[in-house]
């Protein structure tokens, strides 16, 4: 899972770490959640781009959950089951981090929804990209004008929280996270991307690259 502030350079980290692994010779499948499938995309927009529909915290988070559980059944299991590496953009952490520490509700409570959602998977790795919230706000603002989307224009306090958040979570995340410096050059945070990927195959799954 690569995951973290927005902005922080995952889908930039995510597609170079899939054209590595495919060019060892691994079968990859890189993914969004939300987003890789039908009911993923539908979610996706009407969180991120509706701002005329009235959606509570909680039905944020359940929504995200629908996400996933799709995800999960429909994409994940079978590559896993194919022996494909899943390389997936975002997953629980987000969950626990933007509606938990920044939305207000009970990470214990996105936990139990969560063990429905993936159907008790975890992640063999984490990979969190850290970047202070100023830094992140700068580079969206930046890429978007000032079409900042739905949950993005929350503004730097919620940015600042969600930082926080996951920088907590990660040191008592049950499945290993490694927390990278996302304000390095591109080519730099992919080389330890990829030491860590490295490192997770040969350690779970004996495969050495
Ligand atoms: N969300 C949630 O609330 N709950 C959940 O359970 C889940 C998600 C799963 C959409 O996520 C929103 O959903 C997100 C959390 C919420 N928003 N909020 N608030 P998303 O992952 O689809 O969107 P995002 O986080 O905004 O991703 P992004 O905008 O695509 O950012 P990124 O993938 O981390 O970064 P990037 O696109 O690779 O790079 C961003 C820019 O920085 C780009 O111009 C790059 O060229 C540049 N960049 C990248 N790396 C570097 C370095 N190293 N140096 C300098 N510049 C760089």
């Amino acid at each position: 899972v690569f995951d973290g502030i927005d902005g922080a350079g995952k889908s930039t980290q995510i597609s170079l770490a899939g054209d590595w692994l495919s060019e060892q010779g691994q079968q990859v499948v890189c993914l969004t959640d939300p987003g890789s499938t039908e009911l993923g995309q539908r979610l996706r927009r009407l969180l991120l781009e509706r701002s005329d529909v009235p959606i509570s915290m909680q039905a944020e988070m359940l929504m995200f959950m629908a996400a996933r559980a799709q995800l999960v059944d429909e994409l994940i299991l079978p590559a896993i089951e194919n022996n494909q590496i899943v390389l997936c953009d975002r997953f629980t952490i987000s969950t626990a981090v933007y509606q938990g520490h920044a939305g207000g509700l009970s990470v214990d409570d996105i936990w139990a929804a969560n063990q429905i959602a993936t159907q008790g998977l975890l992640p063999h790795l984490t990979l969190l990209f850290d970047l202070p919230a100023d830094v992140a706000f700068e580079r969206l603002k930046s890429r978007h004008g000032i079409q900042l989307d739905k949950l993005e224009s929350r503004g730097p306090a919620y940015f600042a929280k969600v930082r926080e958040g996951f920088l907590f979570e990660s040191k008592r995340w049950p499945t290993g996270v490694e927390v990278l410096d996302a304000t390095r050059p591109v080519d730099e945070i992919q080389a330890k991307v990829q030491d860590f990927i490295g490192m997770m195959l040969k350690r779970n799954l004996q495969v050495r690259i």
